[in-house]
């Protein structure tokens, strides 16, 4: 199977919050029509794609929100984007809100082949934001009150020629998200995020947001050898600012395709997965050059543990 692709992250402008599911869907088909249109094989849509960023609403009861989140995927209002996808015989990533039968709460993305068929699942790992309303902040991020954590962990799945990594938002800020998938030979991770342009928690100059966004793919794809695609919903939605900067890095950690507005945009790249090969064979030969003997906290410890205080030292 070749290992050349074309590849697309579908950034999306902002859906209302009144917005039904039925537009989303249509203005997801309008953007895999073009990406046909490009000869894309993969397309990347957003988190949470089928709706407003909820999260930034409080409601005390939590079931009241459950017009929010999908119970099937796909589902009759999703169905057509499958439809569209494989008559077009393109694979794609999605992200949306998941209500399990027995009552779970996810932020999860699907992975989903050229025939349409869901191939993989994967649920966010590291949510943001709190679970109370918060009163000082100017918009609520209570992805913490409205999800549990993934329990799926970082999986990777062999489609399209290659080893494909799902990730969520959050989970594109932490190396172990990337170290985990590139330790089963992902070469290309895809991304879905919703960020606001301020930090809702602590002063932060606004320019940092986009800064942040690209450092962080961008360094990981270099240091884990891999593509990564981050597609955004972007735009003023419902009064908050969410940043768009979709990107495509490549694994020299480079920006091959980068969206220039905050709307509906496809941007596109024609990737060669070999590409990966060479960090992976090289500088990153992980089975030649991991120390592991030193790396045991990082998986046995969550917050930091400080050296002794010097005067106690010196006892
Ligand atoms: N949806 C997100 O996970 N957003 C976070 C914000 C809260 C910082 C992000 O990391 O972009």
């Amino acid at each position: 199977m070749s290992r050349i692709l074309t590849i697309g992250a579908a950034q999306l402008g902002p859906i209302a919050p009144e917005e039904s599911r039925a537009s989303a869907v249509n203005r997801m088909i309008e953007l895999l029509k073009q990406a046909g249109d490009r000869g894309c094989n993969f397309v990347v849509f957003p988190e949470l794609a089928l709706t407003t960023f909820f999260p930034r609403y409080y409601e005390e009861d939590i079931s009241k929100m459950d017009r929010y989140y999908e119970r099937e995927m796909p589902g009759p209002e999703t169905r057509p984007l499958f439809e569209e996808a494989s008559k077009r015989g393109i694979g794609f990533y999605l992200g949306y809100a998941e209500l399990t039968p027995d009552g779970h709460r996810y932020n999860t993305a699907v992975l989903v082949d050229e025939t349409g068929k869901v191939t993989g699942k994967y649920r966010k790992v590291h949510l943001p934001g709190h679970s109370e309303y918060e009163g000082q902040r100017p918009w609520q991020h209570l992805e913490k009150r409205y999800f549990e954590p993934g329990d799926l962990g970082f999986g990777v799945w062999r489609q399209h020629g290659g080893i494909i990594g799902m990730a969520l938002c959050n989970d594109r800020r932490w190396p172990e998200t990337y170290r985990v998938m590139s330790l089963k030979g992902a070469e290309l991770i895809v991304l879905g995020y919703n960020t606001p342009d301020v930090n809702t928690s602590a002063f932060e100059p606004n320019h940092l947001r986009m800064f942040h966004n690209h450092l962080t793919m961008q360094a990981n794809a270099y240091m884990n050898s891999c593509f990564v695609v981050g597609t955004a919903k972007a735009g003023v939605e419902d009064g908050c600012m969410l940043i768009g900067g979709s990107c495509i890095a490549q694994p020299s950690g480079e920006i091959v395709s980068l969206a220039t507005t905050v709307e509906d945009e496809l941007i596109t790249s024609t990737i060669d997965l070999d590409l990966a090969k060479m960090g992976k064979e090289t500088v990153f030969n992980y089975a030649r050059h991991r120390r592991i003997e030193h790396y045991g906290i990082i998986a046995s410890q969550t917050g930091v543990e400080l050296p002794p205080e010097l005067a106690d030292a010196a006892e």
